[in-house]
């Protein structure tokens, strides 16, 4: 049997990681865990309104609201849920968090215990759920720090440069893991006749230069100065100072729009603007920014807030929200130009 004629599956691929010493055992076990649960969000996600998930979450007549302020989707709780009960028993744990959940979720003494930290977005742009738009689940792997009694959130306020994993489950046309453990950033795809992730791309590679921006236009009247200059030169096209009409999309589904940047170029932004600067932004920095800025760095893109690298951030909050602007990476330079320009008064 030659192993080059065969596909590689996501099992596959960890294993030869393994063994070329850029993941340990317990790393590998726990992505195959997390690949497991999206499996069967997957599942459930695919079933529609015949599996009874779609609409909100809560009682008649009483949402359930999450941390965040926002109404949970049924299949916001299943998903959260989902990975909650696959990580409990996975023995690569100290904790987890979660968009969905207020503090962290220490693994019980009861239970193996492992030195990662696991934080996800269960299941990102439920909105879109209801009206069978692409929806996802994102995550991001931390170490535990050693020698801790208790696990608490403030363990989890590690840079995006700690990282030592990070992924998303794209629930489309078809499903997709997305991974990067530091070595390049690769896709697998879902063939639901066997039950695996088979490799479709080892190396996604981001195109340096771009056409196509992703921003919610509706927004434009609430953002920064440097925001709306910068939008403002793309919408002039060839008649203005970038020279080069652009295309416009936008899923309102972080990882559907990340994963076409990621696919075919372009940039993604949500901004600062004037109904969420008070709390630093919509898109959340822990479980949202810093694992997408992983994956599209290691994709030859770049992320950022407009004005600092996302990896480097200091985390202050386990649901810190910042200002996100990622992908081509001339494309992302080109929007941050125009907030240091406007920042140094000129
Ligand atoms: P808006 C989904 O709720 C989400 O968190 C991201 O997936 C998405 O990019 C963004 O919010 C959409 O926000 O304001 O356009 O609905």
């Amino acid at each position: 049997m030659s192993p080059n004629a065969s596909p590689v599956s996501l099992t596959r691929y960890l294993i030869e990681e393994q063994r070329e010493g850029r993941i340990g055992p317990n790393l590998r076990l726990l992505i195959e865990v997390v690949a497991r649960a999206c499996k069967s969000i997957s599942i459930a996600v695919g079933k529609g309104a015949l599996g009874g998930v779609l609409g909100d979450a809560g009682t008649a007549g009483e949402a359930s609201i999450n941390v965040q302020g926002e109404a949970q989707k049924k299949l916001d709780v299943l998903s959260n849920e989902i990975l909650l009960e696959a990580n409990a028993w996975g023995g690569h744990l100290a904790a987890l968090a979660s968009e969905e959940m207020d503090h962290c979720v220490v693994i019980p003494d009861e239970y193996p215990r492992g030195s990662y930290l696991l934080l996800f977005d269960p299941l990102d742009g439920s909105s879109n759920i209801d009206v069978n738009i692409s929806v996802g689940t994102i995550f991001s792997v931390l170490r535990c720090p050693d020698d801790i009694a208790t696990v608490g959130d403030e363990h989890f306020l590690q840079p995006g440069t700690a990282q030592v994993a990070a992924g998303y489950c794209t629930y489309g046309p078809s499903t997709m893991l997305v991974l990067t453990i530091g070595n390049g950033t690769h896709s697998f795809t879902l063939d639901r006749e066997i039950g695996s992730f088979v490799m479709t791309t080892r190396g996604m590679r981001i195109p340096e230069e771009t056409r196509e921006f992703a921003v919610n236009m509706s927004n434009q009247r609430f953002w920064e100065p440097p925001m709306q200059a910068y939008v403002g030169d793309l919408l002039a096209g060839t008649q203005g100072p970038r020279g080069k009409d652009f295309n416009m999309r936008w899923v309102a589904s972080m990882v559907a729009d990340v994963h076409r940047i990621l696919t075919r170029g372009g940039i993604f932004s949500y901004p600062l603007d004037a109904k969420c600067a008070d709390k630093g932004g919509k898109l959340r920095l822990m479980y949202e920014a810093n694992p997408m800025a992983f994956l599209v760095e290691q994709a030859g893109g770049e992320a950022s807030t407009g004005r600092q690298r996302m990896l480097d951030v200091a985390p202050t909050g386990l649901h810190q929200r910042v200002p996100v602007f990622l992908g081509s990476k001339r494309e992302v330079q080109a929007a941050v130009g125009y907030h240091t320009r406007h920042d140094m008064g000129s």
